[in-house]
This record gives structure tokens, sequence and C-alpha cells, in this order.
């Protein structure tokens, strides 16, 4: 298989008597419609809004939900992910759906105070669970019997769309290849994937995977043809020892969702290889390149690359507290102050940040969620143009923060975010010989910078306006040059 790796390009434009460096990506023939080439030009303008947006929310929700990590009225666990509440207990999917089901109960509009609270987190796009590994789906599925249609009367992928595009957010389906209620499911064929039926015989007898993979097939279809424009596929997981063709016909699931969503952006989680971006069976085991057959982004989970994924476009989730879907047994809530700087550096390394939500089983949100997002919105009110849009800090990473950047027209400006202040008031910046346009502090206030043999002095702030993360914009005139040998940001 032909490996596709990625090579920076930096166009040099001489101005100013400096090398302006435009980095961008080659990369060969990429996936388009149906499994055809696309060209670089082609996949940067697919990728564009996504690459943009750096801010996402994630939202696990389904029967687990109800559960809320209680299981037999005891706690299936105080942390991790209750999400998987049913391969915890070991329960078999009929009796889960007993426990469950009654648990399920969606208020009406459950769906606007999630649309409503991601819009004024300053989110951009939501991926929300269409059906996790316990095979509930939220859609009103014609192949099966164990979704919202046939148990609640309810399409609730329905309803969350509708929600979603109504404040102006992006739509993105995060579905499970893993299904713990199909019956055909063979769980058999991966020691890896996690089952609540492993090492037990089958109670119906021999499975064939082939009609699992049929039935997969067929509701994914449905998701991309019965709910309009759908802006991400977030596939979830393959292992080692099972992914890809063999384990999904991976390869012909991404031909028929980009078939009829030929915009749609998808993760790299069809596959688990090298080549897909996977070293390991765990979520921090990433190599930085990514074959364009696997997918648009590498999925780092629950941590932030050190030094990001310089030449691939990648996406950090997180979650809140260590659980995706609810668990009332969950207190260890990062601050609001964490998920700032998070965000930042994310972007700072030109990564997206995709922050998990994971609602009751009547779909309300918990209230230290709603908190926090509401901490990052107002931060986000004044300091939005320093994330949304921006790329990697071309300059090495600052003792006292972090930088974003964004270049436009042989102008660029650097985000200084300043998460501790100088107690002598005074912010230095090596490695920027580019002449000073002006600088201005995001949120109103002065201050003053000097440029002397490339280290660039920033005055005029006694103090933090922003104890969290305080952003001064800097002009300068022409784009910059990576500094050769410097280490990633
Ligand atoms: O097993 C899932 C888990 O429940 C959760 O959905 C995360 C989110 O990225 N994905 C899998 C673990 O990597």
């Amino acid at each position: 298989m032909r490996k596709h790796s990625f090579t920076v390009i930096t166009r040099s434009l001489a101005l100013g008597g400096l090398l302006l460096a435009v980095p961008c990506l080659a990369q060969g023939p990429l996936a388009g419609a149906a499994g055809a080439p696309e060209s670089s030009s082609t996949h940067d303008a697919r990728m564009k809004w996504w690459r943009e947006a750096r801010f996402g929310m994630f939202v696990h929700w389904g029967l687990y939900s109800g559960l809320a990590g209680t299981w037999e009225g005891k706690p299936a666990g105080t942390s991790g992910g209750m999400e998987w509440i049913q391969n915890i207990v070991k329960a078999d999917t009929d009796t889960y759906a007993r426990a469950a089901v009654p648990k399920f109960r969606p208020k009406p509009g459950f769906a606007r105070e999630w649309a409503r609270l991601a819009k004024a987190a300053g989110c951009s796009y939501v991926v929300f669970t269409t059906k996790h590994h316990e095979g509930f789906a939220l859609h009103n599925s014609r192949v099966g019997d164990f979704d919202a249609g046939s148990i609640l009367q309810r399409d609730l992928v329905k309803e969350i769309v509708t929600a979603l595009r109504a404040e102006g957010l992006r739509v993105g389906f995060y579905h499970s290849v893993i299904d713990w209620h199909h019956d055909q499911y063979d769980y058999s064929l991966s020691q890896q994937l996690p089952h609540p039926l492993h090492g037990k015989p089958s109670p119906n007898g021999v499975r064939d995977h082939s009609r699992y993979l049929k039935y997969l097939h067929a509701q994914a279809e449905e998701l991309v043809t019965g709910y309009g424009r759908v802006d991400v596929l977030w596939w979830d997981y393959s292992a080692q020892d099972f992914q890809g063709d063999e384990a999904w016909r991976a390869t012909e699931l991404m031909n028929l969702v980009r078939k009829h969503q030929p915009a749609v952006i998808m993760n790299n989680r069809l596959f688990r290889t090298p080549e897909a971006g996977w070293k390991s069976m765990g979520t921090d085991g990433f190599v930085g390149t990514l074959d364009w057959r696997y997918g648009d982004f590498i999925t780092p989970e629950q941590h932030i690359p050190d030094t990001g994924m310089p030449g691939v476009d990648w996406e950090t989730c997180m979650t809140m507290n260590t659980t995706w879907g609810y668990s009332e047994h969950d207190r260890q809530w990062k601050t609001s102050d964490t998920l700032i700087r998070n965000l930042v550096d994310i972007a700072s390394k030109g990564g997206n940040y995709l922050l998990n939500i994971g609602p009751q089983g009547d779909g309300s949100v918990p209230t230290e969620s709603v908190a926090a997002l509401h901490a990052v919105g107002d931060w986000m009110k004044g300091h939005r143009e320093s994330i949304v849009g921006t790329m990697a800090s071309p300059v090495p990473k600052p003792a006292w923060g972090r930088i974003t950047a964004r270049e436009r027209k042989g102008v660029t400006t650097l985000f200084l975010h300043v998460f501790d202040w100088p107690a002598n008031g005074q912010l230095t910046l090596a490695g920027v010989p580019n002449p000073i346009r002006k600088a201005r502090l995001l949120g109103g206030g002065k201050v003053t910078a000097d440029s002397r043999h490339g280290i660039i002095t920033i005055t005029g702030l006694a103090q933090a306006p922003n104890p969290v993360d305080s952003v001064i914009a800097l002009t300068l005139d022409g784009p910059l040059v990576r500094q050769p040998g410097v280490d990633r940001p």
C-alpha cells in the first residue's frame, strides 16, 4: 500500500528582508467522493472550516446516561467511562435494556439546551453519539428495533440536528462500530475490543459478523441520507487485532458516507495502523502521519500531544471529569481555568479541542458542565480572535504562556497568551525579527511593544488583566519564518 507521508513545503517570499514562510502540507492525492483522488487544494478547502473552528463540543448520551453509573443500587465505579457500564457489570443486552430503558426519558427541549450551551461556550461544532457501544441508536432506524424510533417513538437525532442548526453550529455524528446489542456482532474476532460477553459462548450460537456489517452500513446510510448535511463523522473504534476492512469493511463504509456527504470530515478510528496515525492500543500512542485512506484527522484522547502533530490535522477529545457518559458518582471536575488553558494550549499547537458533556437520562446537562462552559464562553467572548482561525505558533513556547498566530495578506498577528504575568510587568519574546506594527491588549488596555536585536519587550501593565489568560495581539510586518532548529510549539 502506498505510504502517504506529509512533507511540509514552505513557500519563501522575500519581503522586508525577511524570509516569509507559509507552511503548507504537500499531500498526495487524497480521498474525495467515493475514494477518488482529492487534490490538496480540494482537501484544504474541505478542511477549512474545521481547521478554523478550533473548538467543538462532544456529547455522550445514550441509555447509559439514565443509569448514571449506578447498577442495582450501587456505584459501578466512581471514575472512568460510565458509558461502559454494561461492560463493567457484564450485563447481557436484554438485562441491560430492561434496567436502562425506563431511565432514559428525554425531556422536551433538551437539544435546544445543548445547542445554546455549545454556542455560549464558543464552540463551532457539536459531535454527538448517534450510537455508542451499547448499540442503542438515537435515530428512527428502519433496519433495527433497538433505537429511539422503535422504543420511544422519537427521532432524537432529528431533534438534536434541528437544534444545532438553529444555533448555526456544525453537525457531527459519533458512531460506534463496536456493538454490544446486535446478535451477529462477533465479539470473538477480537481479543482487544470490549464486549460484555467476552469469554462466554454466544447465547444465540455462532455469529455471522457480515450480517452485523450489513446492519452497520445500513444504519450509517440512514444517518448520512436522512438528516441533511453532516459535517463530521466520528467513528469509534478499532483495535490492533481487529480493524479496517476486515473488521468493518471500512473503506467501503467511508466511501458510502462520502458518496452522500462529499464534504464530510472523518476521523481515523476505523483503522488502527501506523499509516492511520496509531502506534498502540492506547489513545496516547500516536505517530504524526496520516495516510489519506484512513481519515482526515488523528484523535489523541484525554491528553494534549506535547508538541502537537505538525503536518497533520488532529483533535484532542477530553472529558470535563473522568467519564464520557453521565455518572452521579464522578465529582472529579476540571476547573474552567484548566479548560481555557487546554483550549489555548491545543490551539497554540495547531489542534482542535473537542470537550465533552455527558447529559443525564432526561437530557439535562450537569450543572458543573454548564457553569464551566459558560466560564469558557465568557473568556472566549473577549478573546475569540486569538483562537478561532489561528494556526500553530511559529515560534517556541514561551515560559509565560502560549502563542497562537494568524497570517493574512503578508501581515502576521501573534496572540501572546499570558498565563503567568511577569512580576516586573515586562513581557519579552525572542526570535521575532519582524518589524512591529502595533500591540494591543484584547479586551482593552494600553501596552507598548519595543523591538531590539530580535527581542520584543512589552510594557505598560503592572498586573495581569485576566488571571487565567491575558492576550496581547502583536501585529507584525510579514509572516514569520519558523526559527531554524527551534523545537516545535
Ligand atoms: O470506548 C470509547 C469511550 O467510551 C469514548 O466514547 C471514547 C471517546 O473518544 N472513545 C472510546 C475510547 O477510546
